[in-house]
């Protein structure tokens, strides 16, 4: 095969970035290795008590249980498996934020429950009122986002969590991008803040860990055994897994971009992408743009609809928020040079002529 793939130098539009040099390594060496046959690969197996040691550490969980998942995806479907086993009634539903990830809706799709969405406020944080309004005796679950896909916004966890459980409903926490930045912020997101159940964090968005890794958390491992189902014919007796063979290669890199990374590391990272975001978000109000303030390291700004185009066909990969603003995720391969020649390129005359048009 003659392919290569392509350089991260122009991408500003993605949740996973370059693994650490450490992670790469790993998960070429676990690449063959399968986490979902304990008995026969158990070294792998031991690796992923590792990772889930590791996530339990970052998100302030005592006694950690759950699993390097596919990703996101797998993670949140499995959260919403585990509110639908425990509730009793035949027509459950999840009451989840508009600016909640399209996986919930996967979920609903697949697990035949009823997905309630619930309106962001302003600031594009869940509207509390609203999630109580919308909860009732067939409430599952209600799920927070921490760090939102398209504005980096941070629920109000331990309200949620709250309202949750005095209707007797799980909370879910989506930390999916955000969890490994959470940490060096002030926010109140994490398994010790708040009686959170489960949680979303993977290690391939901002964990620099290599590509499939997402991690399922769950405060105790009896939430787990709603998932599992027997495996008669394997020499361990259960799995919990959605998928069944797994690559070892997410969760051995998980457990490497940690041991480089955790705290320091992390942290310096976070500093950097955040301070990159304030300075995008400031150099495109200079220019004269609404720019939402990045509370996280991602920006969103309107930028119309010519500009944007002339941008992609320059071979910036940006995306686009429901609402139509450009969006830019300041991934640890998002450097200041990146971002410095971005915007010279949205400020050349060819580009900038064709702002005329609304957004
Ligand atoms: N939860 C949140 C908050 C997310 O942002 C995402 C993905 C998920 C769950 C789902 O995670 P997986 O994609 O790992 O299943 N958010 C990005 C998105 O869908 C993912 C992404 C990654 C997009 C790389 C582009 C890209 O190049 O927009």
């Amino acid at each position: 095969m003659r392919a290569k793939p392509q350089s991260f130098d122009r991408v500003l539009s993605s949740m996973c970035t370059e693994p650490h040099p450490d992670a790469r390594e790993a998960a070429l060496q676990f690449l063959a290795t399968n986490p979902g046959d304990p008995g026969t690969y158990p070294t792998v197996a031991a690796l992923e008590d590792d990772a889930i040691t590791a996530l339990g550490e970052i998100t302030g969980l005592e006694e950690p249980a759950g699993y390097i998942a596919s990703g996101g995806t797998e993670a949140n479907i499995q959260a919403v498996r585990i509110a639908r086993e425990r509730v009793n009634t035949p027509t459950p539903n999840v009451v989840l934020p508009e600016s909640g990830h399209f996986s919930f809706r996967k979920a609903a799709d697949l697990l035949g429950i009823e997905l309630r969405i619930v309106p962001t406020d302003e600031n594009h944080r869940v509207d509390i009122d609203a999630v109580s309004e919308s909860i009732d005796e067939d409430t599952a679950l209600v799920v927070g986002v921490a760090g939102t896909t398209e504005y980096g916004r941070v629920d109000p966890i331990p309200e949620l969590a709250r309202i949750a459980h005095d209707a007797g409903a799980l909370c879910h926490v989506d930390a999916a991008w955000g969890g490994f930045v959470l940490p060096f912020t002030d926010y109140q997101w994490n398994f010790s803040h708040a009686r959170i159940d489960t949680m979303t964090i993977d290690p391939h968005k901002m964990g620099q860990a290599a590509v499939p890794a997402g991690g399922l958390l769950v405060r105790e491992a009896a939430l787990l055994d709603e998932l599992a189902v027997d495996t008669p014919y394997l020499e361990t007796t259960a799995q919990a897994t959605l998928t069944g063979t797994r690559s070892g290669a997410g969760v051995a890199s998980t457990v490497a971009a940690f041991e480089a990374l955790w705290p320091d590391g992390y942290a310096a990272q976070y500093e950097r992408s955040q301070a990159n975001a304030d300075w995008l978000a400031a150099t495109l109000e200079g220019l004269g743009y609404d720019v939402v303030e990045p509370t996280l390291p991602l920006v969103a700004a309107a930028v119309p609809t010519g500009t944007f185009d002339a941008l992609r066909s320059k071979g910036w990969r940006i995306s686009r928020t429901g609402n139509g603003e450009l969006r830019v995720v300041c991934m640890p391969h998002v450097t200041r040079s990146m971002l410095e020649s971005f915007v010279d390129d949205l400020a050349a005359p060819t580009v900038r002529e064709r702002s005329s048009a609304p957004l």
